[in-house]
């Protein structure tokens, strides 16, 4: 049934009927008598029967996206916030003496994903469903998902992350496909998650999962034995370490995310009795990043086996049903595979790329835009451009640098199939459901257009000199301030003053990243402070982040952080004025909370870098002002709100390519040419620091900065600083500081993933 005649059924008292019975048949109480997680599955069971009873999105053709994370976060409150149920849910829990947000935090997070690429696969789930197209993500269900974060002894240690429960938001199916290995094949078994369009049909995700799998092989922390492909293959996701990709259990998890995708498609286009010749008037598949690029060999594979398709046509169907998204420009992260590799895992697949490879060879000479190279590596990213019909970069200047720089070779062979998709992020999650407060007073001042048409919050401007209007949203975002401090205060145990300035980076740790360039500025500020220059409001500097376990720098970077955190919040002559906090297992839920509480949003990358990066949005779209490199999303944003409403500093992006292709950034220089960079990084290793850390992390970091910086942190410290500070001080200037927020709020409505879903629609799935 429609969702609109759903929920008219849900208000004549139907809804607690259902969620009382579900109580009584799960676990013989009333409401009222359930514990918190108790009423989580009575919630759970609800929810599910309500979607299960709503209208599948459908159509001629369908978009299937493919992709090796899909970081959903918890899904209870969106999922009652989409069925338009979440305020009625709450009300029948307060009236049994019961709380929501109690039930919420009984749910396990699903870790399906590392960052940015996954989250943004979750955010498209949501639009497409919320826009009513027929679509599926396709995945893999990672049973201990990516590692959990713990902190021992000021460093990170992983543990695995159980996070599926018995009774959960996966679906058991009867779907299973076997898949051949060179010397084995194994069996899968497919399990879905209902995606719920916000006040909209129902579309699904996908995962499969190993048949044969074993949870024990699981001992100390997140090892496991890896040769045993036939047990342990969705134990685990691989943390986003593009230095580790050399890993044969990495290719044997995408063959399997692939050929079972191939064969559920090419499955529903059977039962659908369409030509698999019109394959792409029915299907298009979008492959997120390079981790599901075989299943372009793998569907050609399958075409051709019968003889009945020959290989040019086999070519030419899938050619047209395939279109790719690059995430990243680091070289480093582009995936190659030895061909070797390949022949061990899927020889099948071998003969397929080999004769892609020679059609390219053919046709082009040039080196560059080879498939397999003189090294006899596999290019991922070049089977998609040449056998994909459309190549996507996530923000303009990504894409320009992939048309310009990074895939000239191949823009100047295909420029048609070239396009930008700025990111964007679901409202839903990202506001109505993590900033409660925020969104009710939108709807009261703008009215509640802008819940199915983003571009509406512009109506806001419209109060950019009303003091109340001004005053109420510094009130919120004091709320969200206290909200935050007192669950710090609980999870990590450190005390913050909601009257300090609240700075947070967010994000994976990543040395193109700069955390190390905010840490430096935290040291400078320290010693300020030391020498008796107080700042005029406290400074609170909170981080959250993951690091690869193998990225050794990355982890140094993290034992800074924490030995900081120690050093300045517990000396009484510093810790009145500034606080450092590193949340523990930073994630979804941990975001949803950070953000509606943030003054100043750290997306700080060397430009050129981060693709596009989605924190960014999220932070506008809660009144937070970015301090930011001209970099990403970032440069959409301030044309948006203005060069008056954002900070931005370093060098460009041209300037930075510059750099790498003269080979003449020297990091030393710019620390014995500036006294406060070389004091800053010469405390890393002072006796203060040394004396609470560890002498081999802290040195090796302190080399790493002055010898080599390939991230150029130095090149930009001093303007941060600087434009940093300007800031910290224009903040004192409370009127200027409110009106800020509220132009970025008011012009965050362009990055609702509902206009990004809305474009790939248009541009390239056509649906
Ligand atoms: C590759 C090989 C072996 C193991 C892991 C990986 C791997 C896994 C994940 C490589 C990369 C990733 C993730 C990349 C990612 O999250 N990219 C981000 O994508 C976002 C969505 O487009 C952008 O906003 C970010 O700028 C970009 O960094």
């Amino acid at each position: 049934m429609a969702i609109v005649d759903l929920q008219k059924q849900l208000f004549d008292n139907k809804l607690e009927t259902q969620m009382t019975d579900a109580a009584k048949r799960l676990f013989d109480k009333t409401l009222a008598e359930c514990e918190e997680k108790e009423l989580f599955y009575v919630l759970l069971d609800v929810t599910k029967d309500l979607s299960a009873m709503t209208e599948p999105c459908e159509g001629e053709k369908k978009i299937y996206y493919i992709s090796a994370e899909f970081l959903i976060g918890k899904l209870l409150s969106n999922n009652l916030l989409n069925l338009g149920i979440y305020k009625h849910v709450e009300e029948i829990l307060v009236k049994n003496g019961k709380s929501l947000a109690a039930v919420e935090e009984c749910e396990p997070e699903p870790s399906l994903g590392n960052g940015g690429l996954g989250r943004l696969a979750a955010c498209f789930l949501d639009s497409i469903a919320t826009l009513g197209l027929p679509g599926a993500g396709i995945g893999l269900n990672y049973h201990f998902g990516l590692f959990k974060q713990e902190f021992k002894d000021r460093k990170q240690c992983a543990v695995k992350n159980d996070w599926i429960e018995e009774k959960s938001w996966l679906n058991a199916t009867d779907v299973s496909f076997e898949v051949k290995y060179k010397d084995f094949t194994v069996k899968s078994k497919l399990y879905d998650i209902d995606v719920i369009g916000y006040n909209n049909g129902i579309d699904k995700l996908h995962l499969f999962d190993l048949e044969s799998l074993d949870e024990s092989l699981v001992k100390e922390g997140i090892n496991f034995d890896k040769e045993d492909i036939e047990k342990n293959l969705t134990l685990f996701l691989y943390p986003d370490d593009s230095d580790e990709a050399g890993n044969l259990l990495r290719i044997y998890q995408q063959y399997f995310m692939v050929s079972n995708a191939a064969q559920l498609i090419l499955q529903e286009m059977r039962e659908k009795k369409y030509d698999l010749r019109k394959l792409y008037d029915h299907a298009v598949i979008q492959i997120n990043d390079t981790h599901p690029t075989m299943i372009i060999p793998e569907l050609i594979r399958i075409l051709t086996e019968d003889k009945a398709i020959g290989m040019d046509e086999a070519i030419e169907i899938v050619s047209k049903t395939c279109a790719y998204t690059n995430h990243t420009i680091l070289a480093e992260a582009l995936e190659k595979w030895p061909l070797e590799y390949l022949e061990k895992v899927v020889p099948a697949l071998v003969p397929i790329i080999k004769e892609l490879d020679k059609r390219v060879a053919s046709k082009y000479k040039d080196p560059k835009v080879q498939i397999i190279d003189k090294d006899n590596r596999v290019h991922m990213a070049h089977i998609d451009i040449h056998y994909g019909f459309s190549i996507n970069g996530v923000a303009a200047i990504h894409t320009d640098i992939l048309k310009d720089t990074e895939l000239n070779h191949f823009y100047k062979i295909y420029p048609e199939k070239f396009n930008n998709k700025t990111n964007g992020i679901t409202f839903r999650r990202w506001l109505m459901s993590c900033n409660p407060a925020l969104c009710e007073y939108l709807t009261e001042t703008i009215g509640d257009d802008f819940k199915r048409d983003a571009d509406a919050l512009e109506k806001l401007l419209a109060y950019k000199d009303d003091a109340q209007v001004l005053t109420k949203l510094e009130a919120i975002k004091m709320d969200n301030k206290r909200a935050l401090i007192s669950y710090i205060k609980e999870k990590e145990g450190v005390e913050l003053d909601e009257n300090s300035i609240f700075d947070i980076q967010i994000k994976r740790l990543h040395e193109y990243k700069r955390q190390q360039m905010n840490v430096l500025y935290i040291i400078h500020k320290y010693l300020e402070i030391k020498g008796g220059k107080k700042p005029v409001r406290p400074l609170t500097f909170l981080f959250g982040a993951k690091a690869a376990p193998a990225y050794v720098i990355a982890q140094d970077i993290i034992h800074l952080i924490l030995v900081l955190q120690e050093l300045v919040n517990k000396d009484p002559e510093v810790a009145p004025f500034m606080k450092v906090v590193m949340v523990e297992n930073y994630n979804v839920s941990y975001a949803e909370r950070l953000i509606p509480a943030c003054d100043i949003s750290e997306q700080i990358s060397l430009a050129s870098k981060e693709a596009s990066g989605t924190g960014n949005m999220k932070f506008m779209l809660n009144g937070a002002v970015t301090l930011g490199t001209a970099d990403g999303a970032n440069v959409e944003i301030g044309e948006l709100v203005g060069p008056d409403n954002i900070y931005t500093f370093g060098k460009s992006s041209e300037e930075v390519i510059e750099h790498y292709a003269k080979a003449d950034y020297v990091s030393k220089e710019y620390y014995e040419n500036s006294e406060v960079i070389k004091e800053a990084v010469d405390f890393i290793v002072s006796e203060e620091v040394m004396k609470l850390g560890h002498k081999e992390q802290l040195e090796r970091l302190y080399n790493e900065l002055l010898n080599k910086d390939w991230f150029m942190t130095l090149l930009d410290l001093e303007e941060y600083i600087e434009v940093k500070d300007r800031m910290f001080a224009d903040f004192e200037d409370r009127e200027k500081w409110r009106r800020m927020m509220l132009v970025n709020i008011a012009k965050a409505g362009f990055f609702s993933s509902d206009r990004t879903i809305a474009e790939y629609n248009r541009d390239i799935w056509k649906l």
